[in-house]
């Protein structure tokens, strides 16, 4: 049943969360936080992928979680060794639920090990260059893996360590092993984002193209920015076979170096964190001919969406036929359970305040069971992740993006093949087909509703204690002071070890756990008795 709940207007909440805030610091986060007047098209822009002002305790992560952490992670059989003291490797092993499937046959799997150089006080002073050379020996002694990966920490880059040539050097002297390098230095940008771009940058010059094997199966594409949390690329995987249609690598969800050395010999390359990966999609095009667009595997529809866009772009007809019949197979079950939660869910209300993609994506899944989203926005995406990419020439470069590197790719002379003709394009153009596309958060969003970038703890909980909503999705870090709120927090980024959430079977599993969540009775148990009718009470003398 929906409940009608008194809600302060948009302005008056952007100005409480203003309020205490010394002049300066308002006047930034000012810029950050918008009320969307999306059906007018009115929206200002948005500033976003900046520094977070010192002292405010940020949801962020750093530029090394995003490289080590977030590309390079879910790829099961090379050797990731992080450059750096041993907090670095320890807290970024297996703490993002991106799963994988070793079970084949021989199968290498190094995930569930930790390689660090653990570099201590003396290697700080004197260098930890040799250390390193003597981690990436040892790795080759005990596992002779395909590819060894070194990671920088902050460290690394402040003592001047030269990882790339220590990397060129164990290449060359190995011979049958890829050794490379990422200057990842979690302070490198402002937030993960950047390790993302430096991820992108290395495995494009380093690894994409080096298996020129002609791959198996009929429509294939390749699934980037897909990352197999909670089991997520199993069910995509599940539906792509089903339709006919071939996975030929995921970027990186439940990968393997060989599908990152045999990306250049897919067909179309399918998109669904444009955030972290929409580099590797433009150069994929620009090198090889192959072209991208941007899907959505969270929420039935969306799902059913992005195959259909599939199908059309491949343009068989028994292809778009078989789609067809897939959808038909999946939905009814995706419908009954919708309609069912639906009728305890409908009209409540969600915020969203994830990662640089989620918080877009999800939405869609809490319209099919009719929930609001009344605020959402992202950790550090870019503006054209808000506003849509046609944004992408205005964007400001300052010191921070400016000290990412940008490759110049061009078309590869032997290898560039156009997958369509310019008639076909021009067909699917025609027919209303989008290329590179991407309209961001921003225009999906109602009317009156807050996009805060780079949202922070004490924002949080105003916006919480302000708007009450019946849902709150962002991480850990969030999680118990929202619950303390006595508000249900799901978090996006681990599921709260739950999923998977794509696909068909994903959408039940998201509906039945929302309608579990903001229909519990808990959370109206959250004050103990004292605290409701205190027989002290006292106030801090500043107050
Ligand atoms: Fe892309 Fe991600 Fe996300 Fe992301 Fe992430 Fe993640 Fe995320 Mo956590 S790649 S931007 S850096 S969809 S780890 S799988 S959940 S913040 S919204």
């Amino acid at each position: 049943m929906a409940t009608t709940k008194h809600m302060p207007a948009p302005a008056e909440v952007k100005e409480e969360l203003l309020k205490k805030y010394p002049p300066k610091v308002a006047r930034k986060r000012a810029k950050q936080i918008l009320i969307t007047e999306a059906q007018q098209a009115e929206t200002p822009e948005i500033t976003a992928n900046v520094r977070t002002i010192p002292g405010i305790i940020t949801m962020r992560g750093c530029t090394y979680a995003g490289c080590k952490g977030v590309i390079l992670g879910p790829t099961r059989d090379i050797v990731n060794i992080t450059h750096g003291p041993i907090g670095c490797g320890f807290y970024s092993w297996l703490t993002r639920r991106n799963q994988t499937d070793a079970s084949a046959p021989g199968a290498e799997n190094y995930m569930t090990y930790c390689f660090s150089t653990d570099m201590q006080d003396q290697d700080i002073i004197f260098g930890g260059e040799k250390k390193l050379e003597a981690a990436i020996q040892e790795a080759y002694e005990i596992f002779h893996p395909k590819a060894i990966a070194i990671f920088a920490t902050c460290p690394v880059g402040l003592i001047g360590d030269d990882i790339h040539a220590v990397a060129r050097k164990m290449k060359a002297k190995f011979g049958d092993c890829n050794v490379f390098a990422f200057s990842c230095e979690g302070y490198k940008g402002v937030s993960q984002s950047a390790g993302h771009h430096i991820a992108n940058n290395q495995i494009f010059r380093h690894v994409v193209g080096e298996n020129d094997a002609d791959k198996p199966g009929e429509y294939r594409i390749n699934l980037l920015g897909e990352y197999n949390i909670g089991g997520d690329g199993f069910e995509i995987d599940r539906i792509l076979k089903k339709c006919g249609i071939t996975n030929n690598a995921t970027v990186s969800g439940n990968s393997t170096y060989d599908q990152f050395a045999s990306a250049h010999k897919a067909d179309l390359n399918a998109v669904m964190c444009h955030r972290s990966i929409n580099y590797v999609a433009d150069m994929l095009e620009t090198k090889y001919g192959i072209p991208w667009i941007k899907v959505n595997f969270i929420g039935a529809a969306s799902t059913a969406k992005s195959l259909r866009k599939i199908a059309q772009y491949f343009g068989d007809r028994s292809l778009i036929d078989r789609v067809e019949e897939v959808i038909a197979e999946e939905m009814p079950e995706v419908e009954a359970v919708a309609a069912d939660v639906r009728s305890r869910t409908d009209g409540k209300t969600a915020m969203l305040f994830v990662g640089g993609s989620r918080a877009h994506h999800y939405q869609d899944l809490f319209a099919e069971i009719g929930m609001k989203s009344i605020s959402a926005g992202y950790e550090f995406a870019h503006r054209d992740d808000y506003e849509g990419r046609h944004v992408i020439p205005d964007l400001k470069v300052d010191a921070d993006s400016r000290n990412i590197e940008e490759l110049e790719v061009e078309a590869d002379a032997e290898r560039f093949s156009s997958r369509k003709t310019p008639d076909e394009l021009e067909k699917l153009k025609e027919a209303g087909f989008k290329f590179k596309h991407y309209d961001g958060l921003i225009p999906d969003m109602d009317k009156g509703t807050l996009v805060v970038d780079d949202l922070n703890q004490y924002e949080a909980e105003k916006l919480v204690e302000l708007l009450r909503p019946d849902i709150f999705c962002a991480g850990i870090k969030e999680k118990f002071s929202i619950q303390k709120l006595g508000i249900p927090m799901k978090q996006l980024h681990s599921y709260d070890s739950g999923g998977p959430y794509a696909g068909f079977k994903g959408a039940v599993n998201f509906y039945k756990e929302i309608d579990r969540l903001v229909n519990s009775k808990v959370w109206g148990y959250l004050k103990a008795p004292w605290q409701e009718h205190p027989e002290l009470s006292a106030a801090y003398v500043w107050e």
